[in-house]
């Protein structure tokens, strides 16, 4: 294989004293390839003394406390290695968090990091949390009072668990002391992120102090963001091709070259001028972010189901498949496309063409398996919404039911050959009760699927040209080649009837 090409961008030795102007929760893949790579770009260009307010402490609130102690002892400095394609890499490394904390149940630095968010010097918080830590009902968009997290930071506000419980907390203490709040910019994979993320905070706060969640809802900018760029969770194989390329570095992460941030600008406290990093900011995110959650994510999730039912372990691997192209494309020009109000001059042709390229990056091996994972928290965005408009117009759902049905039998814990695979899911015990009570019926499996109404809302849920529909393609999948069963799926756009 021919050598592989890489260009390295070092950072300039650490200028004293280091500013934090930004504090991210969910110090994780995303973060360090994501918005830390935007910030590092602004940190360059503004050079030592305008950039110095901008830097990023970032903590986790949860998990991965080992990396938030590898960030230390590597002065904060960690690689991200870009991969165009298998022989073309670009290694930077970053800077820009210039404090790691951890700050969960069992860590050391819950204080420190409130501590950090109650600072006059942080005018925006920045969040990846997953879809799940917001403990929002996926279809509803309500609080969870009831999960436990939220129940102990109702009952311990000054000793939150959670982000929406870390969030309040700080933004109390920032009122006491007359401290203007800083924006809230969700960086995770929902629809109107920033207010979703608004909704559990102030729902939170009222359970502390209706005027604290006035004071919120009054003063308190949550921007909405579209956030893309493919950045799967690290392997030994990904660790090891990174030391033969001369990287040490446990920290780092893999990703691809393509990556866009789109936000909405509602900063008060001030922002740095992003636009001249790449950071496109405009006044409306939800047509990027419909766009992206629906053509990218939704094409992602039927790549997992259906691919690891099939034994399919990559999306590039999925990708090479005809069945699983026109699967895609029928996907995105007779399912998602029509629901779309897609931004100004927006080229949706070449957009799909792009994602199918990027899909086909074998230097990444995004396993189906992470994309798989948490499905109840995303196929509400990634196929529902969509699929409630087209059945409300009569249009086409072929492959989201066949999605569905994928979903469910994802869920039964092993692929079509019987091959056991975790299902990783807030609702996995549920699921896998729906399983064992129903496993050997597949209408009532279905309609015990349909019938969670935290996933499933009801305008499909109570209508049988949807449930019909899920139960026939249950029944294509557990036909013997699932790729042949695809491949013979009627790709037509069909009339009234789904
Ligand atoms: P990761 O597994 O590397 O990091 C997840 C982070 O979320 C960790 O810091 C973890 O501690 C935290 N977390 C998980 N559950 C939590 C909870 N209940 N409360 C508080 N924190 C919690 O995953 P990665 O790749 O960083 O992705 C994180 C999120 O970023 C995704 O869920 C998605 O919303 C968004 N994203 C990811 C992309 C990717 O390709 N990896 C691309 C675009 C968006
Ligand atoms: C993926 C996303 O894991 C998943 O659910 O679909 O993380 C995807 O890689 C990103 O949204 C790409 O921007």
């Amino acid at each position: 294989m021919a050598a592989t090409r890489i260009q390295i961008e070092r950072q300039p030795a650490r200028h004293v004293p280091s500013g934090i102007g930004i504090v991210h929760l969910g110090l994780g893949a995303f973060h360090r390839a994501h918005q830390a790579v935007y910030v590092q770009r602004c940190l360059n260009r503004l050079g030592a003394e305008r950039g110095d307010d901008w830097g990023i402490c970032s903590a986790n609130i949860r998990s991965n406390r080992a990396l938030v102690d590898q960030l230390r002892d590597s002065d904060y400095r960690y690689h991200v290695a870009e991969f165009a394609d298998s022989r073309q890499v670009t290694l930077r490394e970053i800077g820009a968090i210039r404090e790691a904390l951890y700050a969960g149940p069992d860590g050391p630095d819950r204080e420190t990091l409130l501590a950090r968010m109650s600072d006059p010097g942080v005018r925006i918080l920045t969040l990846t949390v997953t879809e799940k830590g917001y403990f929002l009902s996926p279809s509803s968009g309500e609080l969870l009072t009831d999960a436990a997290p939220i129940a102990h930071d109702i009952a311990h506000p000054e000793s939150p668990d959670t982000a929406p419980g870390m969030l309040v907390a700080a933004l109390a203490r920032r009122r006491t002391a007359g401290i203007e709040p800083f924006a809230v910019l969700c960086c995770d994979n929902m629809p109107h992120n920033g207010q979703r993320t608004r909704r559990a905070v102030i729902s939170l706060a009222r359970h502390r102090d209706a005027a604290l969640a006035e004071w919120i809802d009054a003063h308190v900018a949550f921007p909405s963001s579209m956030v893309d760029r493919i950045v799967p969770a690290m392997t030994d194989a990904d660790r090891t091709r990174l030391a033969e390329l001369g990287v040490d570095d446990p920290a780092a992460v893999v990703c691809e070259t393509f990556s866009q941030w789109v936000v909405e600008d509602d900063f008060p406290l001030g922002r740095p001028d992003w636009e001249a990093d790449g950071v496109e900011m405009v006044a409306d995110v939800a047509p990027f972010e419909t766009m992206k959650l629906r053509l990218l994510n939704g094409a992602h999730s039927l790549l997992a189901y259906l691919g690891a039912l099939a034994g399919i372990e990559t999306v590039d691997a999925a990708v090479a498949r005809p069945a699983f192209r026109q699967l895609l494309q029928h996907y995105w020009q007779q399912e998602a496309i029509p629901t779309l109000s897609l931004p100004a001059g927006t080229d949706v042709s070449a957009y799909t063409q792009s994602l199918l390229a990027r899909f086909g990056n074998d230097s990444l091996r995004h396993r189906l398996q992470q994309i798989a994972m948490d499905g109840s928290q995303k196929l509400p965005q990634r196929w529902l919404a969509g699929g409630v408009e087209r059945l409300q117009h009569g249009g086409d759902l072929t492959t989201t039911t066949l999605g569905v049905a994928g979903w469910i039998r994802y869920t039964a814990g092993s692929d079509l050959a019987g091959r056991p695979h975790p299902v990783d899911d807030p609702m996995a015990e549920t699921l896998a009760e729906l399983h064992r009570r129903h496993g050997n019926d597949p209408q009532a499996l279905v309609a015990a699927f349909l019938a969670l109404d935290a996933v499933f809302p009801a305008a499909l849920r109570e209508d049988t040209r949807f449930s019909d529909r899920v139960a026939e393609a249950l029944s294509i999948i557990e036909s013997d080649d699932i790729e042949a069963a695809i491949a013979a799926l009627p790709y037509k756009n069909p009339d009234r009837e789904v």
